[in-house]
């Protein structure tokens, strides 16, 4: 028999401004944190320069130039059959500088035309408030999320947005993967998430708590505002999902599988239940760290828990604390240590393929917060070849998204899990975040653009075009 998906269930794709959009100094666009980060490649990180300096390759400032192509990129949307398509508006289009007293017409004109754009193609548009491009400015001048002062100003713009497209846009998510920065250990997610660059001898990880903590206040408040803006407004968080197992079954590797998830699960639990999560509080009190926050902030937390669960989900991760076994150390429990999962393979950047773990999350989370859940973001990076017909056979994608789908499925039908929509990574390939590259695709739709930035930015379709317009048209059938 036939197993379906929900009758409303939204099938979609997934981008982010700053990944596609290019146009970056058209209209009176400010500058954005995404904006001065180079091109790395696979396996080296991204710079972050000061300002733009001549000479660099920084592969957002064109990407893939949707800000000129989107009515033909929506043409191809449509033809798949996508019932929803999940971008993010640029903070830099609306507030130029980000502390700006008075909006930036010229950036509202374009999600005006780009939304009309979807609706008039039957195209349910969901959009995240903040996705990796803070405006620049406001690192020069305020340091970032570490400075309350962002509080403000991430509402102001919020508020504006969403008075702006209230009859346009039902669906929202405040912040992209706020809980990816949670350990202070990379730069480049403390920039992306936070606009913040560490300084010589402070404490990383004590700054990143009080900047996500701003920003759990920030998007606390833009909820409730929403709400009143419009009531039928479904506003979400977007988590970066990363299941931790245990190892072995050895209890301290089940114990350390505990601490590790609470890092990742901290901001979720603030979104979804308004406050902060017991764990937390021991472990600032037990470090002294001295996070500030008061009983204003802590009663917008109450008041403003997400109706949703937005999350990405690529990969799964394992910790051990069993001597023998090899990995790289971390602090979240004595001896813990990250391994290598023998079980699953991985893509050619490392990124662990494990489509049950993908059922393991849906269940872990809907048991925690009984909240809808929303996958905004699953996929597969890959070179791709494209053939002299210039056809690309990437069966490969198709495995992996149809091995995910399967498992949503069982948590929708066994689980009993409640799941809205699926929106795969990168529908359209697209700058990567990590690297920077053009060549790490994800997409169904194939964008003739290389690691160097050549190339004639025409579209085609893959194999695995016409594969999920067919599961579409079935409502999740998978062939
Ligand atoms: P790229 C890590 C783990 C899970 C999701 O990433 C992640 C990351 C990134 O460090 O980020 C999301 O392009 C993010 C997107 C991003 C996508 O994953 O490095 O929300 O912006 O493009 C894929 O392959």
């Amino acid at each position: 028999m036939k197993k379906k998906f929900p009758e409303h269930f939204l099938w979609g794709g997934a981008v982010a401004a700053h990944q596609i959009e290019g146009g970056y100094d058209q209209q009176g666009r400010g500058l954005s944190c995404a904006d001065v980060m180079t091109a790395g490649s696979n396996g080296v990180e991204r710079e972050i320069t000061h300002g733009i300096v001549e000479g660099k390759y920084y592969p957002n400032h064109e990407a893939i130039d949707f800000y000129h192509r989107y009515k033909s990129d929506i043409r191809l949307f449509k033809e798949l059959g996508l019932k929803a398509f999940r971008t993010s508006i640029s903070w830099s289009r609306i507030f130029p500088n980000g502390d700006d007293h008075e909006p930036n017409e010229g950036g509202l004109q374009f999600y005006d035309d780009l939304f009309d754009e979807l609706l008039k193609n039957g195209i349910e548009p969901v959009i995240t408030l903040s996705h990796f491009e803070i405006p620049y400015h406001l690192y020069e001048v305020y340091g970032g999320f570490r400075n309350k002062k962002l509080i403000d100003f991430f509402v102001r713009y919020a508020q504006v947005v969403m008075h702006r497209y209230k009859d346009k846009v039902k669906y929202w998510m405040t912040f992209n993967e706020i809980n990816n920065q949670a350990d202070g250990q990379s730069d480049l997610h403390a920039w992306t998430n936070s606009a913040i660059q560490f300084e010589e001898g402070e404490n990383r990880e004590a700054v990143i708590f009080q900047a996500g903590l701003n920003e759990l206040i920030a998007s606390s408040k833009v909820v409730k505002l929403g709400h009143e803006i419009n009531p039928d407004f479904q506003i979400g968080c977007m988590m970066a999902y990363v299941p931790v197992y245990a190892y072995t079954c050895q209890p301290t590797d089940q114990m350390a599988s505990i601490k590790v998830m609470h890092r990742r699960y901290f901001y979720s639990d603030v979104h979804a239940r308004g406050r902060i999560p017991h764990y937390i509080l021991k472990y600032w009190e037990k470090k002294q760290y001295h996070i500030e926050y008061n009983a204003e902030e802590l009663q917008a937390l109450r008041e403003g828990c997400v109706d949703f669960i937005g999350f990405s989900y690529y990969m799964s991760g394992a910790v051990t604390t069993v001597d023998e076994l090899d990995g790289h150390d971390i602090t979240d429990f004595p001896h813990a240590k990250m391994s290598q999962n023998p079980y699953i393979k991985s893509s050619d950047w490392g990124w662990a393929i494990d489509p049950v773990g993908l059922r393991v999350v849906l269940n872990l989370i809907y048991e925690r917060y009984e909240k809808p859940l929303f996958i905004v973001e699953n996929g597969f990076g890959a070179y791709d070849q494209k053939m002299a017909d210039g056809a690309v056979h990437d069966r490969y994608r198709i495995d992996y998204l149809k091995q995910h789908i399967e498992q949503m499925q069982k948590a929708i039908d066994e689980d009993g899990v409640d799941l809205m929509g699926y929106t795969p990574w990168g529908i359209i390939d697209l700058v990567s975040f990590g690297s920077g590259e053009m060549e790490k695709r994800y997409g169904m739709i194939y964008v003739d653009k290389d690691n160097q930035g050549h190339g004639s930015l025409a579209r085609s379709k893959k194999d695995s075009f016409e594969w999920y317009k067919n599961l579409i048209a079935e409502n999740g059938w998978t062939k």
